[in-house]
């Protein structure tokens, strides 16, 4: 398996060739002078000089991969959150230095460069950012592996905060070019819409003729992802939807020049928009057809290439591993099987074993409302031949649950592809379940709880498919790159080891009572900090004191998130520090991030409420100096990279069963951030490997708000034990944060008051307790550090290449390559910190 990686050869660059390479680019690819040239059009002679450094071994990592015979696994995903690029290749080539010395005499940094690139925001959140650091980790192991895609003209929408509101604004990362890129015009498959299907003999099971009413071409566009040290690579191929005629001429003759291209324009929506407002039918409709158009074209570019070495699909399972990112590519399984049946003339049951070798399927949510079904209605119209097959696929599948489990109705109904209630709907989760051979949760607790709630009968019924996988992050973007005086303090510290084997951290733990490295690690935290200040004095114009503890809560706004907890937590503490003002209070600075689903108003509102909050506080002279609430508006990888590093509190509070994972909170600790949060997803894990006595753990478990929902307990009996909780939300409904609109936030109040859905009431005296724990312990430093070197000397299970070790083993089948051992480091000269 070694031949699959080619040698690493990063050592040998020079910087004056690099040099002339960057600017020969600037000048002959891009026509600027670079006397004029622009930070961006720096960086992008700089990414296509780099490129060139990994061409050649990118393609001959495909070639040898296709020549060796090697399992491929495709990681099916409609988000990937990949940020920013040009660090990633420059690390993971080990070009930093030379790039540096290149750019020196050019009056060009590398960091102002890096801030020219525009951040690929082609996700939502932790799904699209895991899909990013797994293909990254695959490149790092030497898996061979191609992440399909959408290549969305507009990623994730721009956050533009007006008056404490969220609005959105389209994004445009593809403005200016991609550098990364290589279009592959050549490669389009067609995929169809609509039409209708015939059979063409007696069996209903055999093959039929689709003719769709409609035809949009898929067409590729390759990004090498290079992985650590070079040694091998993967491809991201995202897909760009063309219409086949790009206008139509008789119509555009006929003087109808709109009409002549709207055809086109509809055609080519596909790939207009990541997530398309899902509330409208139309919304919904084009979503589908998103998920069909890459998963078919996903498909139809892996079969070509195995037909190309194997004579038939009968080896598929053997040679090819289809990870399902969660039911987005479902319509996969059913497509699978239209292509073995239609095109490939595969009969049926051989079909279905190919398809269900050969796929699996990951699931990132429990929440009912995120589990996604289409109306029966919608399928036949936009995908008639696929609606067949899942008919097909159903019946035979209850007819076999019918002889195993005899006369249980209710089980058959649950474990039905099709949900009858109301409107008939096709459940995408149970067709990846029943489509694949292995189905895996994303936590232990999250694997433990689909075991237990929405595959709880058909894991009845397909005993041992589910398996867990805990997700991991990418050390070298959330470590090396994101911290690099964290990552030369520790490489200081416990030796180079662990940027190859994440593990190897542990050495770090004996070092956690040493007072020298305590102080390191808080001048390190330090300077972060004082970096991220620096960066909100310019861009906000708000003034943050590096002493003050950072307390860090950035992700998507949710409710099952908690942000408002936690903005409750910040007016009880306000109203304490008023009520005390000459208290030894830990100053603290509250900093969220995060953006908020363009329907989800309550959502929009917990933002209103951070900024009125913020204001208030700003203005109060008392508080001022000892309580700052901060916003950063549109949350992205970049600021995420800049926030975290800088974090001393990371709040993972989500109500205990609702997150799947969460892979912010790893990012945070392995950054030396402590947890305050509960006994949810990964975080679980973290405390096992981290001790509890190290964290700020609170609030009900997962069983425990299990069974307070069964007793309709709701949030009034828990407001009347809590006088500190029952003045916050008499505030907040009297208008005393909105005095502008003193109604504002009575919606949010009463859904407390009532229901409780998300627990707030239940577990606020708690989380109170526990961030009172968090200041007692920051009075302490030494006691602090000594928690935060733990932290970080935990984490090495959290990598990325560890979760991708164990889908190979568990889900793939794949052997992990060897890879080349990484020449013998120089011995390095101790980096004083502050010039790492
Ligand atoms: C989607 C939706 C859509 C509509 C309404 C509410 C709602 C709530 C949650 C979701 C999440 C969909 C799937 C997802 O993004 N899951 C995230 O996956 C991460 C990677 O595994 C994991 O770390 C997060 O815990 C999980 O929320």
């Amino acid at each position: 398996m070694d031949t699959l990686t080619t040698p690493a050869t990063t050592a040998s660059i020079d910087p004056s060739s690099l040099r002339a390479a960057i600017v020969r680019k600037l000048t002959y690819d891009l026509g600027r002078s670079s006397q004029s040239a622009s930070d961006h059009a720096w960086f992008v002679a700089t990414a296509l000089a780099i490129r060139e450094r990994f061409v050649d071994r990118w393609i001959a990592t495909n070639r040898l991969a296709y020549e060796s015979g090697a399992k491929q696994v495709y990681y099916l995903s409609l988000e990937f959150m990949i940020g920013r690029l040009l660090r990633d290749s420059i690390d993971n080539l080990g070009l930093t230095e030379a790039v540096n010395d290149a750019l020196a005499p050019l009056g060009v940094t590398l960091e102002r460069m890096r801030q020219a690139e525009p951040d690929a925001a082609l996700g939502n959140g932790g799904l699209g950012r895991l899909a990013a650091c797994f293909l990254e980790s695959m490149a790092s192991l030497g898996i061979p592996a191609f992440g399909y895609g959408i290549r969305y003209d507009h990623g994730l929408f721009r956050q533009v905060i007006a008056d404490g509101w969220q609005h959105e604004y389209p994004e445009d990362w593809l403005a200016c070019g991609n550098p990364w890129e290589f279009a592959k015009p050549e490669i389009a498959h067609e995929i169809g819409f609509g039409g209708a299907a015939v059979p063409l003999g007696a069996d209903p099971l055999g093959p039929h003729r689709w003719q769709p009413a409609e035809t949009v071409l898929a067409v590729a566009y390759d990004t090498p992802i290079v992985g650590w040290r070079g040694r091998s690579m993967t491809t991201l191929r995202l897909w760009s939807a063309r219409a086949p005629d790009p206008l139509l001429l008789e119509a555009f003759n006929k003087g109808d020049h709109v009409g002549a291209i709207a055809h086109r324009a509809r055609l080519e929506s596909i790939s207009k928009v990541l997530y398309p407002g899902d509330e409208t039918t139309a919304g919904q409709e084009l979503r589908l057809r998103q998920q069909y158009f890459f998963a078919s074209a996903a498909l139809q570019d892996l079969i070509r290439r195995h037909l190309r070495v194997y004579q038939d699909l009968s080896s598929l399972p053997d040679k090819v591993a289809i990870q399902l990112n969660d039911t987005h590519p479902a319509i996969a399984v059913a497509e699978l099987m239209r292509l073995c049946i239609d095109q490939h003339g595969v009969a049926w049951d051989d079909a279905w074993d190919i398809t269900r070798r050969t796929i699996a399927y990951t699931n990132h949510t429990l929440l009912p409302e995120a589990l996604e079904s289409w109306p029966v209605w919608m399928m036949e119209k936009v995908l008639p031949r696929h609606m067949q097959i899942i008919y097909l696929i159903n019946a035979r599948h209850l007819e076999d649950v019918r002889t195993r489990f005899p006369k249980d109705d209710r089980l058959v109904a649950s474990v039905s592809l099709i949900h009858e209630n109301m409107e008939r709907r096709v459940r995408m989760a149970h067709l990846a379940f029943i489509g694949s051979h292995r189905t895996n949760g994303v936590s232990a607790l999250h694997t433990e709880l689909l075991k237990r709630t929405v595959f709880h009968d058909l894991d009845r019924v397909a005993p041992g498919r589910i398996v867990g996988i805990t997700n991991g992050i990418s050390f070298r973007r959330w470590l090396f790159q994101a911290n690099r005086p964290l990552a030369s303090l520790i490489e200081q510290t416990i030796g180079p080891r662990f940027r190859d084997d994440a593990e190897a951290l542990a050495a770090l733990r004996p070092r956690a009572d040493d007072a020298g490295l305590q102080a390191a690690v808080a001048a390190v935290k330090r300077r972060n900090k004082q970096a991220l200040a620096d960066m909100l004095k310019r861009d906000l114009g708000v003034r943050l004191d590096p002493g003050a503890l950072f307390d860090v809560h950035i992700k998507r706004i949710h409710e099952y998130k908690r942000q408002l907890l936690n903005l409750l937590e910040t007016i009880a503490l306000y109203d304490a520090i008023k009520a005390d003002p000459g208290a030894a209070w830990v100053p603290r600075v509250k900093i969220f991030s995060g953006k908020a689903a363009a329907s989800y108003w309550r959502a929009k509102l917990i933002i209103r409420l951070a900024h009125d909050i913020g204001r208030k506080v700003a203005e109060d002279p008392v508080v001022r100096d000892l309580l700052k609430v901060v916003f950063i508006p549109n949350y992205n990888v970049s600021i995420a990279e800049m926030v975290i590093p800088a974090a001393d509190l990371s709040e993972q509070i989500s109500t205990a069963g609702m997150e799947a994972s969460g892979t912010g909170n790893m990012k945070l600790a392995l950054n030396g951030a402590l947890t305050i949060g509960t006994r949810d997803g990964a975080t679980v894990e973290m405390a096992e490997r981290i001790g509890e006595e190290n964290m700020f753990l609170f609030g009900l478990s997962a069983e425990e708000v299990t069974a307070r929902r069964a007793q309709w307990v709701g949030g009034a009996a828990e407001i009347a034990k809590s006088p500190r909780l029952g003045a916050v939300l008499e505030a907040l409904a009297a208008g005393a944060w909105s005095p502008d609109d003193p109604a504002r936030y009575r919606v949010l109040v009463d859904s407390i008051r009532g229901e409780d859905r998300f627990m707030l009431a239940a577990d606020f005296e708690s989380y109170w307790a526990a961030q009172r724990a968090a200041d007692a312990l920051w009075r302490d430093q030494a006691a602090w550090q000594r928690a935060a070197i733990r932290n970080i000397s935990a984490m090495g299970w959290f990598s990325a290449d560890r979760s991708i070790a164990e889908y190979a083993a568990k889900v793939w089948d794949i052997p992990l390559p060897r890879l080349p051992v990484p020449a013998a480091e120089p011995p390095r000269p101790a980096v004083p910190v502050d010039a790492a």
